[in-house]
């Protein structure tokens, strides 16, 4: 429903502690920051700023095995879930700005708390789905569909702070986009489980626009379920958003990136999305920052119904002479 679709209430998660590098926990400022919420209003959407979350520090977060910062990481993404479904239940779409991809924990369980099965679209340059037993950093980040996956059920094992977790997406309704930096474990993961992916590979030989048409008839096949999105930065080349934690060489372009916004957008079934893993501290220039900041905006404007043609208000008329 194109009303509903324009009123967006936006969530902060200035939150880092899924991997180990300060700064992209002032990504939800610096996207403010850049014009995020003017640009949304402009373009006609009835926007609700919830604000930045709070998160507490968990004393003696010793690593769990060789997982870091598990109780931290579980307590924010609790409250990260309860804050997702308050703007669900308020009949918006949640947008999530974050902080790092271990987010996506609370944002798709909040979401799929609120609504019900959900199909989603990672797009990444990482498929984030280590279990906490094939992580080879310990970094939640790379670990965050593990946790949502029904299919992967019986592979997580019992961890502080995360018994609120129920899986609650399954493989048939994931699409990866983006995919180039897999650890050997995540891509045999992938194969078992059969999860649809567009890999730079298939971007490179069908081109953005019959991989979105193929994602959408794939998730759509049955019946029309709400979208949720999980877009981290690093899935477009770093040559254009270089201040990320963990950039890949080989990348989507901008143009490819905005291409997947708008095809989404026009779905009308998007109903959750999340920007995250943009970190102002990295990148070597002002610059960096700069272009990886309003690339971010530009790629949410267009998740909300900004067209590269031209908009215009719908109650707008010529003037008379
Ligand atoms: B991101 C790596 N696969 O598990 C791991 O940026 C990288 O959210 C994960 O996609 C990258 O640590 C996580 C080596
Ligand atoms: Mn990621
Ligand atoms: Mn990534
Ligand atoms: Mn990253």
């Amino acid at each position: 429903h194109p009303q509903q679709q324009r009123s967006v209430g936006i969530i902060g998660a200035p939150f880092s502690k899924g991997q180990p590098r300060r700064g992209v926990d002032r990504g939800p400022d610096a996207i403010r920051a850049a014009g995020l919420l003017h640009g949304l209003h402009e373009q006609g959407c009835a926007v609700k700023d919830y604000g930045n979350l709070t998160f507490e520090e968990p004393p003696d977060d010793e690593p769990v095995g060789r997982v870091k910062h598990v109780r931290a990481v579980g307590s924010a993404n609790q409250r990260l879930s309860e804050a997702v479904q308050a703007v669900k239940l308020d009949g918006r779409v949640s947008l999530m700005l974050g902080g790092d991809h271990s987010l996506a924990i609370g944002s798709i369980h909040g979401h799929a708390a609120a609504v019900g099965q959900l199909a989603v679209v990672w797009v990444d340059a990482h498929a984030d789905v280590n279990t906490p037993l094939t992580t080879p950093t310990g970094n939640i980040h790379g670990q965050s569909m593990s946790f949502l996956l029904h299919e992967l059920h019986s592979k997580i094992p019992i961890l502080p702070n995360f018994s609120w977790v129920k899986p609650c997406v399954s493989a048939k309704d994931l699409v990866y986009i983006g995919l180039r930096d897999l650890d050997p474990a995540e891509h045999y993961t992938l194969k078992l489980l059969g999860v649809k992916l567009f890999s730079m590979t298939e971007v490179d030989r069908l081109g953005v626009a019959r991989v979105m048409e193929e994602t959408c008839d794939y998730l759509c096949a049955k019946a029309k379920k709400p979208i949720h999105l999980s877009y981290d930065i690093d899935a477009i080349d770093p040559a254009v958003t270089p201040a990320t934690g963990t950039p890949a060489v080989g990348g989507l372009s901008y143009r490819e990136g905005l291409y997947i916004a708008e095809h989404l957008c026009q779905t009308g079934l998007l109903s959750g999305v999340d920007l995250v893993e943009v970190n102002p501290l990295r990148g070597r220039t002002k610059d960096d920052v700069r272009s990886t900041v309003s690339t971010a905006v530009d790629l949410l404007l267009a998740c909300f119904g900004r067209l590269r043609e031209g908009n215009h208000p719908p109650d707008y008329v010529l003037p008379e002479p």
